[in-house]
């Protein structure tokens, strides 16, 4: 936990007994105030995480109470190689917190605007029906906190993301996530799941080494990178997403745009099924799925063969020169019958 979140949380953890922050330890210290209040018949303090990770299955249980605690900040982080950029966030992860709900969960959302923020930021859940999706209830000055409730009645994979103006500024400089309102009895169960969302960054210098929004980029719709997760490489390397051959993945895939509408495509792999637009269609065997700014879809497939495999945004200029490309490695014996080199 990052010693600027220490105060925020401690006031968080007074008020609602848990922090919501990415921490292994906030998250058992969620758990357990959460059972607690369980047995006394309160509200349970959501699970939420960041990217790539995903909160626990909601399995097969009746609707409940939850609260969710979102944080907007302002911070500086690393976008590219030795770059920073200025971004804007939910709980200071771009994505911001996956937030995991059950269809008929009442939803009671506090939004804190951090003290140092220079501007108000609120939040638009694409899951809630009623004025703003939230924004008309949650205008939030720097130091504030407001709080709206809404009913999660419509299941499916929903983008959130901040509207306060200028709208485009707010969700260029990173302010989107997820929400997943999984159907009763749960979404059937998988090996692997994980958080993805692109998002593209246009941008100027503001000082040496730190680049700032750039209005104009964003109108002639000209990013300098589209990204997964916030940050070049997010998805490669020591931050490549793993696997064993046999096992079935599932993808949360969102795009926060602002602009662009995503081709997403994992190389070498076939979704077996797609969750279109993120809604209750189902579609099967996909090779690349469009996801438009402001959407999601969620992606199924079982990997066979040991390698790598390129999850890319297969408008290709994208992926190779811009940023959007990530890997998953899937290890485990190979089988000749399905794919090897050589003939016959
Ligand atoms: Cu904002």
């Amino acid at each position: 936990m990052s010693n600027k979140l220490i105060i925020p949380c401690l006031i968080v953890a007074l008020v609602f007994g848990a922090c919501t922050n990415n921490s292994d330890s906030s998250q058992n210290s969620s758990k357990q105030s959460a059972a607690d209040m369980v047995a006394e018949g309160k509200p349970e303090v959501a699970e939420i995480t960041a990217a790539p990770k995903v909160p626990a299955p909601i399995g097969n249980r009746p609707p409940k109470k939850l609260i969710v605690n979102l944080e907007t900040t302002e911070i500086e982080a690393v976008i590219a190689d030795s770059l920073k950029y200025t971004f804007w966030t939910f709980n200071n992860t771009v994505p911001g917190s996956f937030i995991r709900v059950r269809e008929g969960d009442e939803v009671e959302l506090h939004l804190k605007n951090a003290a140092n923020s220079v501007m108000p930021h609120d939040i638009d859940l694409h899951a809630v029906n009623g004025p703003g999706g939230g924004a008309a209830a949650t205008f939030t000055a720097p130091g504030k906190e407001s709080v709206f409730t809404f009913k999660a009645i419509n299941p499916g994979l929903y983008v959130y993301h901040c509207a306060a103006a200028p709208v485009p500024m707010h969700i260029a400089n990173g302010m989107y996530g997820l929400i997943l309102v999984e159907p009763a009895g749960g979404l059937k169960k998988v090996d692997r799941e994980y958080y993805i969302m692109q998002g593209e960054f246009y941008t100027k210098t503001k000082s040496a080494g730190l680049l700032e929004f750039n209005n104009d980029k964003g109108n002639a719709e000209n990013p300098d990178y589209v990204l997964f997760n916030g940050k070049k490489g997010s998805l490669l390397g020591a931050n490549t997403l793993e696997a064993k051959v046999g096992e079935t993945i599932r993808l949360f895939i969102g795009n926060g745009g602002p602009n662009l509408t995503s081709s997403f495509h994992v190389i070498g792999e076939i979704f077996d099924n797609v969750y279109v637009e993120g809604g209750t269609t189902v579609n099967h065997n996909v090779q690349t799925t469009v996801i438009p700014a402001g959407g999601s879809a969620i992606v199924e497939f079982k990997v066979n063969v040991p390698g790598e495999y390129v999850l890319v945004d297969h408008s290709i200029f994208r992926a190779f020169n811009k940023g959007a490309i990530g890997k998953i490695k899937v290890t485990g014996d190979a089988n000749p019958k399905l794919y090897k080199q050589g003939g016959f």
